[in-house]
Formats: C-alpha cells, structure tokens, sequence
C-alpha cells in the first residue's frame, strides 16, 4: 500500500493530463495536416474511402489500455484513502455553519487541527447541519460532511508546518470563509499539548513561529 495519498494523487494527475496533452497534439496536428493536405482544391476526388482494419485494431486498443491504466491507477488512490491504517489516530471533525471543530480522543476539543509527525491521522466527519465538505489541499484528501452519517479519510503528515483546511462544499452564505489550519508539531509537542489540559498556545505558537522563520529565511 501507497503511504502517500498526495503522491498517488498527483501522479494520477499528471499521468491523465500528460496522456490528454499528447492525444490533443496528435488529433491537431493531424486535422490541421489533413485540412492542408486533402483539401477540395489539392484533392477534388477521394481515393482511399474503404476502411483499414490494421489501423482499426491499434486506435481500439491504445486507448483501451490508457483508460484501463488511469483506471486502475485511481482506483487504488480510492482504495488506499478508503483503508486508513490501524495505528491511525482517529479525530473527529464535525462540520457546521460555518466553522470545523475537532474532538480528540482524550475529550480535548479545539477549531484547529493539531497534530504530530508522521502519525497516520484518521478523520472521522461529521455534520452539524447541512452538507459540508473536509478537504485539506496539501494532503489530496477531501470528503463529504453529511447529517446523520460519519465519513472517513486519512493522511499521513510527514512533514512539519501548516496547512489550510477548506470546506469543498458550498454550504451557505459565510461558506467562502469556513477555513480552518491543520498544524503538524513535533512529536514530543504535540502530547505535551495534548496531555496538558491547561492553557497551550505557548506550545502551539512556539512550533509555528519555527516554521513561518523558517519560510522566511528561504
Ligand atoms: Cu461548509
């Protein structure tokens, strides 16, 4: 299994767009050759109308294949962000007009997602209200937030900093702003924060401010 749902994500994509970008070439320089070349004026009669089997065959079967490989190669993408694996720490996210809140297993509640380096987080969402939608772009993973229903997804953060959470479903007026952050901390940090009940955006801060110099350094 493919630890990397961004990774698996956009090679489907690139793979998609660089086939799409090639046929597209293909049928244009060949229409526009055509139109040049069999013109009425260059070429008043038609002499080759029966069909070619041999040609038939081939543009049968290539894009049989294409398809069958971008198939494939977006099917095990969903078959992966279906099968969170089983260390995963599970948040819950709830979804609601408009803002997302994150409930920990612990009982710790918070509007921002908290959590520590490369430990698969499984998401648990939820809706308050309407249909909502969680998606965190950095990750390639989004799902629906539907009343009466939990759904899942899972990533894997490997690497430290912040990242935006959006809500990918149009869910009323203040929908444009239903932002959130997922803040990936260092390990040791985050079960600090975690296991600390009191006040902890000394921690949080601490692991931001690191980050937001080290983009400004660059
Ligand atoms: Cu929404």
């Amino acid at each position: 299994m493919n630890s990397s749902i961004a990774q698996q994500t956009d090679a489907t994509f690139i793979f998609i767009t660089a086939v799409s970008v090639v046929l597209l070439l293909i049928v244009t320089i060949t229409m526009i050759y055509f139109v040049i070349r069999y013109n009425k004026k260059r070429h008043p009669v038609a002499e080759q109308i029966s069909g070619n089997t041999t040609i038939e065959v081939i543009w049968t079967l290539i894009p049989f294949v294409l398809v069958m490989i971008m198939f494939f190669m977006s099917y095990s993408g969903f078959k992966n962000l279906r099968n969170a694996p089983s260390d995963a720490m599970t948040i819950t996210v709830t979804g609601k007009m408009w803002k997302w809140t994150f409930d920990y297993e612990n009982g710790k509640q918070t509007d921002t997602l908290y959590v520590p380096l490369n430990k698969p987080i499984k998401m648990a969402i939820k809706s308050a209200d309407v249909n909502h939608s969680f998606f965190i772009p950095h990750y390639r993973v989004k799902e629906d937030a539907i009343p009466g229903r939990t759904n899942y997804l899972w990533f894997n953060p490997i690497e430290l900093g912040y990242w935006d959470i959006a809500c990918a479903e149009y869910c009323g007026l203040q929908h444009a702003y239903m932002y959130s952050k997922v803040i990936v901390m260092p390990e040791a940090k985050f079960w600090d924060w975690y296991n600390t009940k009191t006040d902890t955006t000394a921690i949080v801060k601490d692991s931001l401010t690191t980050k937001v110099d080290s983009i400004q350094k660059k």
